[in-house]
């Protein structure tokens, strides 16, 4: 097992990690920049080191701070949890260069799954159905790219190999467009990423967002957690989530699910990782896959009962797989509603003194939160402040119980989503079930 994991993040998801770490008699180090020291899982980790001033650049994304830090400590592992570096290549080559074991899957994978191109491609070849578009990245020639698009039919959609979740991107719905389309995401993704290459796809109009959690050992092994919905999102942040997903087509899900392990195997995937979908009548189409831990990871915990993140910690130290596929069955239904410091008419952050905080209780009520009555939250950083999940032995059940838990819910002296959560939860459509990834931001503006 291992002996000593650097949990290289902040908030709610270093307290997940250390929770999993001290479940498994791991002792835990927890880096922190300068506006971070009263932070939660730093008062309980076993030591803590200060690796730079608030701005994320030079604490959180300082490479080489993290790196002395685990020299210092002895460390044996880092954990990058999300965001941040945690899908950083260079980072994890540089962890596992320097002696330490990076929880997540090896530098190549990250590299091959960062490139939205090279995804694709990789799991086309191991079977997983992918939407209809350009045969890899589009070519400098502008015969092929109008032959292209014709074949696929408008829209289509335009997407920065080096993008993904969101960013660069363009909906092109007719012919006169395109090519200057191509040109502007081109010219965008080149000063944004510093690469400029661009793939074409079929433009989805009404799909869900469905994802599939995984796990692989790296030795042959792989399982899928079944899946969760995501679609109820405002500018790609995802704000209500939900596993497993409702109204899936029963014959869809089992191939999907088979050939998202089957993909794993093929390609030697190590660690938790999550394939997304687009779902759109009736079928499933592959768009990215994410390495790391995602933030909505209880609501398979939930229905599943199996430990992501102490799954993460046990085959970063080498162990196979203890966790068969038969094993695994989906009981009941959760939910996870993000609680977020911000303003609830512009969605600007809102940091500052919480001067309440109760979180709610009872069976199957969960909040993953590092608050407490007293804490400051910073300005620097992304406005997540906790998660509330909940779970019931059917959907009504385990939607019943969120409402009731955000009643439950008291934070004061921030502004909060907590009313548009209340909102959401009493929502006609939504309690129906199965909207689209449109539904949030169409509801928000009308
Ligand atoms: C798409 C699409 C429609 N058709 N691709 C946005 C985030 C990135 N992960 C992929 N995204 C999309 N790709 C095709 N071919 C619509 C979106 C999209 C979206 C996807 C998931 C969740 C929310 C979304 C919001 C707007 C657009």
């Amino acid at each position: 097992m291992l002996d000593k994991v650097l949990i290289a993040n902040r908030g709610e998801i270093a307290l997940r990690i250390l929770r999993a770490c001290k479940e498994l008699g791991i002792r835990t180090v927890a880096v922190h920049s300068k506006a971070d020291r009263e932070l939660m899982h730093v008062r309980l980790a076993d030591e803590a080191v200060c690796i730079g001033p608030a701005s994320s650049a030079h604490s959180y994304l300082n490479i080489p701070a993290l790196i002395s830090a685990a020299e210092v400590t002895d460390a044996s592992a880092i954990h990058p949890g999300y965001g941040f570096l945690s899908e950083n290549a260079n980072f994890a080559e540089q962890v596992e260069r320097s002696g330490f074991t990076f929880i997540g899957p090896r530098a190549e994978t990250i590299r091959l799954m960062g490139d939205k191109v090279s995804a694709i491609e990789s799991m086309k070849k191991a079977g997983v159905p992918t939407v209809p578009g350009s045969d890899g990245a589009l070519p400098d020639d502008d015969d092929a790219v109008l032959a292209t698009a014709r074949r696929i039919g408008y829209p289509v959609i335009i997407k920065a190999a080096a993008g993904g979740g969101g960013r660069g991107m363009r909906v092109v719905h007719t012919e006169s467009n395109l090519l200057s389309a191509v040109s502007v995401t081109q010219s965008e993704a080149s000063s944004a990423f510093g690469d400029g290459t661009v793939y074409m796809e079929k433009f989805l109009e009404e799909p869900r967002h469905v994802e599939v959690q995984v796990l692989a050992d790296g030795q042959g092994n792989a399982i899928h957690l079944y899946d969760r919905d995501c679609s109820l999102q405002r500018r790609h942040q995802k704000v209500l989530e939900e596993a497993p997903a409702p109204q899936i087509d029963p014959e869809a899900r089992a191939q999907v699910l088979k050939a998202c392990t089957d993909a794993c195997i093929e390609i030697g995937y190590r660690g938790a990782g999550t394939f997304e979908f687009l779902y759109e009548k009736g079928q499933f189409f592959f768009i990215e896959m994410n390495t790391r831990v995602q933030v909505e990871h209880p609501v398979t915990e939930m229905v599943t009962g199996v430990d992501i993140v102490k799954q993460q910690l046990l085959i970063a130290s080498g162990q196979p797989l203890s966790i068969r596929q038969e094993d695994v069955e989906v009981k009941g239904h959760a939910f996870e509603c993000r609680i977020n410091a911000e303003d609830a008419r512009t969605f600007m952050p809102s940091p500052g003194k919480v001067t309440l905080y109760h979180a709610p209780g009872g069976l199957g009520v969960r909040m993953d939160s590092h608050l407490y009555t007293g804490y400051s939250v910073p300005p620097h950083y992304d406005s997540l402040i906790g998660k509330l999940i909940t779970w019931g032995a059917d959907r009504t059940n385990a939607l019943t119980r969120m409402r009731n838990a955000l009643d439950e819910l008291l934070v004061e002296g921030i502004k909060t989503n907590i009313d548009l959560q209340k909102d959401l939860v009493r929502d006609s459509a939504f309690q129906q079930g199965g909207v689209n990834i449109h539904y949030l931001e169409k509801k928000l503006g009308g």
